[in-house]
């Protein structure tokens, strides 16, 4: 059996049997065995099979200096006492929240007590080739990785997830995945909101049993549309909710999702204020209704509530949408596009908050098309159980492109297939120039420095780009995890 087909009772046994439960770990059989623990809240039930709402976690902050990472099999509490078997870095879920700042050196030791061999990709940051997170790096089951660089990457929503080719969707889907916030002096001098008014969010999308409890068993209609369930998590919890103040917030929000995208948006229709994406701040705040989020995607926005009492609901949500090509897991259920509860805002006191929204933001440095050397072509097509890049499946020892260092190019990604995919740059950020067929324009919340855009079926989009910061090989691939893992993944050797 492939081990990407792997089934629940195999995963169980591997957890239960896995050598390395994490340290820390109850004695106790997983969670799934004991009954929903579910009711501590009076709020409607979210319509997800899952009763009642439960607080969302809050990590502390992790530093990078020396810090020692072990990837284990454990036992994630996911809101109400409810314990679910997980697959978990230092014992915690979501991965340890970590932060560094700019210039800052990052000396991280990755062991591996997994069962199956592991590899971690600073997502969003351009470290040299061999701190990349390539999968060849990838070290087996008892031994470990060292990484050791500086951070020369802008302030910003970064994070860090399993690389490992062939297990990337399976491994962040069971818990190998944390934010990486960055931060520096641009950014500390415009105040924004911070201590308890910036919040973290990992938001993902889980499957889970009649108890509860998670998992993950992918199959022909998931391996083609990705791997989706009907139940929110945020930082690891299902269905939750925060206590709020009637002040203004900092949500830094990543789509943590293998497959999932969502359409954010305030249950009361108030605006967000967009100021950040995938590298950092925009060059200017937007106000913005709606903000779309593929896998891999982040955002950075202003959330005011200011205008609410004590005892007001709002409902962070994912509005529904129509995808081609998004099939759920099951036919007829929970579609790509499917409305969600995300996390509900609950507001506990009336304070004073005399903050203030930005009118500007620091300039960004953004490559010239006009200046671009040459032009590629990346066609993205799924067919059967494949999914390719210029027709062709990942192969960890060929090269597909060799990029000249410190040249502007502009990259065209097409697709071909009827699945929506949010293409991945390694190594730099690139700027988004147009989009046509398809949704046919380029969004608000696309402005800036990317490193993820999603390519719906029928879209061909733009980008321009420029290494400069590191030589080696690098990836461009889908962050759909399951295509990634089965083939639509491609070798960018920078030179
Ligand atoms: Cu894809």
């Amino acid at each position: 059996m492939s081990p990407r087909y792997f089934t629940r009772r195999r995963f169980l046994k591997d957890v239960l049997s896995g050598g390395g439960l994490a340290l820390g770990t109850p004695l106790a059989l997983p969670g799934l065995l004991t009954a929903c623990g579910g009711s501590g809240s009076p709020a409607a039930p979210p319509g997800n099979g899952v009763d009642g709402r439960f607080p969302l976690r809050l990590p502390d902050v992790t530093g990078v200096e020396a810090l020692q990472l072990t990837g284990a099999p454990g036992i994630a509490e996911i809101g109400g006492g409810l314990e679910a078997p997980a697959w978990l870095l230092n014992g915690v879920l979501p991965s340890p929240r970590l932060e560094v700042r700019k210039g800052e050196r990052m000396r991280v030791t990755l062991r591996n007590e997994l069962p199956q061999d592991l590899i971690l990709h600073w997502h969003g940051l351009a470290p040299p080739e061999a701190m990349d997170g390539h999968p060849r790096f990838a070290v087996g089951t008892g031994e470990t990785y060292e990484y050791d660089f500086t951070v020369e990457d802008r302030a910003g929503t970064y994070w860090y997830h399993s690389h490992t080719h062939m297990h990337t969707a399976e491994q962040t889907y069971r818990g190998i995945a944390g934010l990486l916030l960055v931060r520096d002096d641009e950014e500390d001098a415009l105040g924004l909101p911070s201590g308890a008014r910036e919040i973290p969010l990992i938001l993902q999308d889980r499957r889970v049993d009649a108890a509860g409890v998670p998992f993950y068993e992918p199959f022909g209609p998931a391996m083609m549309a990705g791997y989706m369930g009907p139940v929110p998590f945020g930082n690891g919890v299902r269905n939750p909710y925060l206590e709020v103040d009637t002040a203004l917030y900092r949500f830094r929000i990543l789509n943590g999702s293998n497959a999932r995208i969502f359409r954010l948006g305030r249950s009361d229709s108030r605006p967000f204020v967009l100021i950040g994406n995938d590298g950092g701040l925009l060059d200017a705040p937007v106000e913005l209704s709606t903000i779309d989020m593929a896998p891999a995607e982040r955002v950075d926005i202003l959330v005011d509530l200011r205008e609410l009492r004590p005892g007001d609901r709002v409902m962070l949500r994912s509005l529904s949408f129509q995808m081609q090509g998004g099939m759920g897991f099951m036919a007829g259920q929970n579609l790509q596009g499917d409305p969600m509860d995300l996390l509900e805002l609950r507001v506990r006191s009336e304070v004073a908050d005399a903050s203030v929204i930005p009118a500007a933001l620091p300039p960004i440095i953004e490559p010239d098309p006009a200046e671009a050397a040459r032009e590629r072509e990346f066609r993205f097509t799924s067919q059967m159980m494949n999914h390719f890049i210029n027709g062709r499946p990942f192969d960890m020892d060929r090269i597909d492109e060799t990029v000249p260092f410190d040249e502007t190019e502009v990259w065209s990604f097409v697709n071909e297939s009827n699945f929506p995919h949010p293409v991945h740059l390694h190594a730099t950020h690139f700027r988004v120039l147009s989009r046509t067929g398809g949704r046919g324009e380029v969004f608000a919340w696309e402005r800036g420095r990317k490193d993820t855009v999603l390519l719906n079926p029928g879209e061909t989009v733009r980008v321009a780009l420029r290494f400069t910061a590191h030589r080696g090989l690098f990836l461009l691939h889908c962050h759909n995890l399951e295509h990634e893992d089965m083939g639509m993944m491609a070798n960018i050797l920078v030179e």
